[in-house]
């Protein structure tokens, strides 16, 4: 019989937790055939990403996977065969003492935050013994094969390369987003936190040679464009045109969508963990804002994933790239490094799309997983 997994996500804020849980909950269900439950404390949060889910159902199956709210007030279940507790959120205490009192042995891991440092090969997959006599193992997803991988779902980087070299496909999907192409136009997607960088960007985009099409869905970074627009509020559908630079105010759509959405931009700027790894599926050159943690700790982060991605570029290249992303990440003038990433635009395409089929001949988060529970076994 196949194994049952129970995932837990608390979701702290923004879109993360849960955008990462529900992704693997639904390639454990559609790919390996696994009966699969995901707890989830927030479903209004999930049903941003599943727009056809109901946040007032305690229990609904959605897209092969049985999603739960997780009440406050735990009410006893039998564990699953393996339980992933995701971002070391604490499970229900009553849960664990089922867990250490089940017969069938469970296995009990905790998903770790992505990170490219050095440091995550040598701490994946290690085991924790806890007080109840069970062990925890920590589950780190990472760049290198000494990690546990991405999440891809099979068939994704086909089924990108397809759509991208479809370009009717592309129009007609960005028209049912109520955009239509502008001819000639760079175009550019933008997700990312409140961000005082941005408005020297829009100004090299406004006043820059070519046409740029930027597709701002729905979020945080929203304040920063109103101000720098000096508009009120801005709602969803409007559009604005600053010189070069045309801007649109797009929905906030679901996963699948938002993958679309990627993979039919020039450029793309996400942020968090899940956006920046679709970002990177999506095979072209792209801008990551880091999610800020205390004492500079994300700047670490930042600067390990550049050292990777660097790999192969030109001194040049690889300079604009780190002096872009370094400004995005900590307020400073980003005109100048925009400037002189377009010079070496044709290298950071082809770097981009070389990227994303190198990570992909890796196995994939979801895989490395199951494979992880069959040899503890
Ligand atoms: O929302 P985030 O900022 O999440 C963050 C990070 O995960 C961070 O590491 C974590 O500590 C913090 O949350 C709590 O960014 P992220 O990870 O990209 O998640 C956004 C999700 O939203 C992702 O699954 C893509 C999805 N999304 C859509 O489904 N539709 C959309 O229109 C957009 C813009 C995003």
């Amino acid at each position: 019989m196949k194994a049952t997994w129970d995932i837990f996500c608390s979701v702290v804020d923004n879109y993360g937790d849960i955008g990462v849980t529900w992704r693997l909950a639904r390639q454990l269900a559609a790919e390996h055939g696994l009966t699969v439950r995901l707890w989830v404390d927030d479903l209004a949060a999930f049903v941003r990403l599943c727009p056809q889910a109901d946040s007032q159902v305690l229990r609904q199956v959605q897209q092969g996977v049985e999603v739960c709210l997780w009440p406050v007030d735990w009410q006893a279940v039998e564990p699953a065969d393996v339980v992933i507790e995701a971002f070391a959120c604490e499970l229900p205490a009553a849960y664990i003492a089922a867990m250490a009192g089940r017969e069938q042995k469970v296995l009990w891991l905790n998903l770790e935050y992505l990170s490219a440092e050095d440091w995550v090969e040598g701490c994946h997959g290690l085991p924790s013994m806890q007080s109840n006599g069970l062990s925890k193992f920590f589950f780190f997803p990472g760049f290198t094969p000494g990690s546990g991988g991405l999440l891809r779902e099979r068939g994704l980087l086909a089924l990108r390369r397809a759509f991208q070299a479809d370009e009717r496909a592309r129009d007609e999907f960005l028209r049912g987003l109520g955009v239509e192409s502008l001819a000639g136009a760079l175009l550019i997607s933008l997700f990312a936190y409140e961000n005082a960088a941005l408005g020297s960007w829009l100004e090299v985009l406004a006043a820059g040679p070519q046409r740029i099409q930027l597709l701002v869905p729905e979020g945080r970074i929203l304040s920063s464009l109103q101000g720098w627009l000096g508009s009120p509020a801005l709602q969803v559908g409007e559009a604005y045109q600053r010189g070069q630079l045309h801007i649109q105010v797009l929905p906030f759509i679901s996963q699948d969508q938002y993958d679309r959405l990627l993979w039919s931009c020039d450029f793309n700027a996400v942020r968090g963990e899940d956006s920046f790894i679709r970002a990177q599926w999506a095979g072209r050159p792209l801008l990551w804002h880091i999610y800020e943690q205390a004492d500079g700790a994300h700047l670490e982060k930042l600067n390990a994933f550049l050292a990777l991605y660097k790999e192969g570029l030109s001194a040049e290249a690889q300079v604009a790239l780190t002096r872009l992303w370094g400004a995005w990440n900590s307020n400073g003038p980003m005109g100048e490094c925009w400037t002189q990433l377009l010079k070496n635009w044709p290298e950071q395409v082809a770097h981009a799309e070389q990227w994303s089929l190198e990570r992909a001949s890796q196995a994939d988060l979801a895989e490395a997983l199951v494979q992880f529970y069959l040899n503890w076994l």
